[in-house]
């Protein structure tokens, strides 16, 4: 018998989850099924990008679908969906999203998590069929059980995170996710309908060179970053920018290289979000051996002062962060 043609499936996404619990004999399996929720409404909102063609069509005849719903925006289906999930779940007792401007209370106040998350990410590439993602952090909240949720549980420093990842939604469908054990990822089989683990431990290579930035923005970046690009473009190093945050994170996550996203005077503390972009790729990358800063400090140990708080972000393989990093940390020294 031809043994290719019986390969094993692999391991889905639940048993995997599963398996990392029982790890902990007294884990109550809370966090195990809303990462379960989680990926779940990303396989909804997989569907409707993969359809999103022809929402377009349909939309363009009265701006209604087939149920007569009003047409909406991917990233407005998107968070819609995420919150909807979360909500129902019952693990969860608050929300932030990119896409809201407050706190959202679930109602679930026995819930023991809060999330922060960025329903579709890559605005810019949302309705043009490149890829784009979502970004999601997981915290455990502080105040009491059984209380309404309160500001302070989703004011969290990064390094408070008990979960991150993101789902890309590329040339095919991943989930990426840590606990804080190693990163992992998993690739959608849409036939079946399931996550399959595809990358175990993912380790990010300590040097790269590649490096992700908007270049057109190169006139109003800090001298120092402008010196560091120089110095890529002299070295040979490919510029590669999708212009989608988890999609560039993702490609130099495996390749190793750098993601910078520096201040401009537009833009003085740069344009990502501290709590829905930067935290979450900010704990994988460290889990997967790299480094992620603002050019000062570690994006984990920053304490968010608002809610879309935004950061400069200097994120990617280790040797490539430091570089920039201690140089930035030069310019700010007092002159001696
Ligand atoms: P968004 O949350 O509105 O999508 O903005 C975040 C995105 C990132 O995915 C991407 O890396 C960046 O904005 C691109 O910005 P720019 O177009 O300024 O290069
Ligand atoms: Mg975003």
């Amino acid at each position: 018998m031809n043994e290719d043609l019986a390969l094993p499936v692999g391991t889905t996404l639940d048993r995997f989850i599963s398996k990392k619990q029982e790890q902990f004999p007294y884990a109550t399996g809370e966090l195990s099924q809303l990462l379960r929720d989680i990926a779940l409404a990303g396989k909804i909102v997989n569907r409707e990008i993969n359809r999103a063609g022809l929402l377009n069509i349909s939309g363009a005849y009265g701006n209604q679908n087939v149920q007569g719903e009003e047409q909406q925006k991917l990233d407005v289906i998107a968070n819609i969906r995420f919150i909807r999930a979360l909500r129902n779940g019952g693990e969860v007792c608050g929300v932030i999203s990119e896409e809201e401007e407050h706190l959202i209370d679930t109602g679930k106040p026995n819930g023991r998590y809060v999330v922060a998350i960025d329903p579709l990410d890559g605005s810019s590439n949302i309705d043009v069929n490149v890829s784009i993602g979502t970004i999601f952090s997981i915290y455990r909240r502080i105040s009491p059980r059984g209380s309404e949720v309160e500001a302070r549980d989703v004011m969290q420093t990064g390094q408070k995170q008990v979960a991150a990842g993101y789902l890309l939604y590329g040339s095919s469908t991943m989930l990426v996710y840590t606990t804080g054990y190693g990163v992992h990822g998993f690739t959608y089989e849409p036939s079946l309908g399931e996550f399959f683990l595809s990358h175990p431990d993912i380790c990010i290579p300590s040097d790269g060179k590649i490096y992700s930035v908007n270049e057109g923005n190169f006139d109003g970046f800090p001298e120092t970053v402008k010196h560091y690009i120089r110095q890529c473009r002299q070295r040979a190093y490919s510029a590669r920018y999708i212009g989608s945050l988890v999609a560039d994170f993702h490609r130099n996550l495996f390749k190793g290289g750098i993601y910078l996203y520096p201040p401009t005077p537009s833009a003085p503390k740069g344009k990502l979000r501290l709590q829905y972009e930067c935290n979450a790729l900010a704990f994988i990358v460290e889990q997967a051996g790299g480094k992620a800063t603002d050019g000062q400090q570690r994006i984990l140990d920053m304490l968010p002062e608002s809610l879309h708080q935004r950061c400069p972000l200097y994120i990617g393989s280790e040797k490539m962060v430091n570089e920039i990093t201690t140089a930035l940390q030069q310019d700010c020294r007092p002159a001696s």
